[in-house]
């Protein structure tokens, strides 16, 4: 018999969304230049050198797939991969480095806003914050913007490899509490290392959760899900009910 908690990590492994195919599809200037709006999209966000493009590889297979760099500021366009040729993950430019932008003011990139603002096909957006820090003005507002502009969102604590748990663990709950006021139901949480592949599956979880929602929105009964492409539903998926104060 397998202690329980190996049980459970042998079954989420065996349930996990399968990578079979992970390609680059294009890089848009702007939210005009993104391709067509047929396939769902998950996008990755948060402040520049957070380790958005190394997660996006992480959970993709590849490690060359987005460009990584320790200088922050690297992504500079909306670039969109295609993944089993059914849906898509988008890497942003992160937010904190625009040149010019004022220091701990969450400015970003006009692109990226009305990418995340206005386009149909996002189901859901990666909100990154780093594990090893206690939380950061610049991302206490950028979670506010993402909650008043009604932005489904989960959030990624991300390279838990280069603090203690415990640490991780302190600066989360500090992070949960600065944002509480803003909803009714906190939202969804998880840690990630690009490092060590920690947090793989339960995001890959948490992509196929939508992707299976969404078939069963379109009332598809695909031979093989690989090459079909998905329906999306007419209107974007939101995330939990928001208690806002505004
Ligand atoms: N130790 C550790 N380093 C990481 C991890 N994820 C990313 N890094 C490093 O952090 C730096 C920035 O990573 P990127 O993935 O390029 O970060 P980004 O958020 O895409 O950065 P921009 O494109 O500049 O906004 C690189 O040197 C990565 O190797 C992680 O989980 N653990
Ligand atoms: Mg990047």
């Amino acid at each position: 018999m397998f202690p329980r908690d190996e049980f459970a990590a042998i079954i989420s492994f065996l349930f996990i969304v399968h990578i079979s195919s992970a390609i680059f599809h294009c890089s848009a200037p702007n939210l005009d230049a993104c391709p067509d709006e047929s396939l769902p999209e998950f996008a990755f966000i948060g402040r520049s050198n957070v380790g958005k493009s190394s997660l996006l590889n992480m959970l993709a297979g590849e490690h060359g797939l987005a460009r990584v760099s320790p200088k922050p500021g690297f992504t500079k366009l909306i670039n969109i991969f295609k993944m089993n040729k059914t849906w898509r993950l988008v890497d942003l430019p992160g937010y904190g480095f625009a040149q010019g932008a004022k220091k701990d003011t969450a400015k970003f990139n006009k692109a990226v806003a009305q990418y995340l603002k206005h386009r149909p096909n996002l189901c859901l957006v990666f909100a990154l914050i780093e594990s090893g820090l206690t939380p950061q003005e610049i991302d206490v507002e950028f979670i506010e913007w993402l909650a008043r502009n009604g932005v489904p969102f989960v959030l990624v604590f991300t390279k838990t490899d280069k603090v203690p748990p415990a640490t991780v663990q302190a600066n989360i709950a500090a992070f949960m509490k600065r944002i509480a006021a803003w909803f009714e139901k906190p939202p969804a949480n998880f840690t990630c290392s690009a490092e060590t592949g920690h947090g793989r599956q339960d995001l890959l979880g948490v992509i196929e959760e939508m992707m299976t929602a969404i078939q069963a929105e379109s009332n598809q009964t695909p031979e093989d899900p690989e090459n079909l492409p998905v329906k999306l539903p007419p209107t974007r998926k939101r995330g939990p009910d928001l208690n806002r104060p505004w």
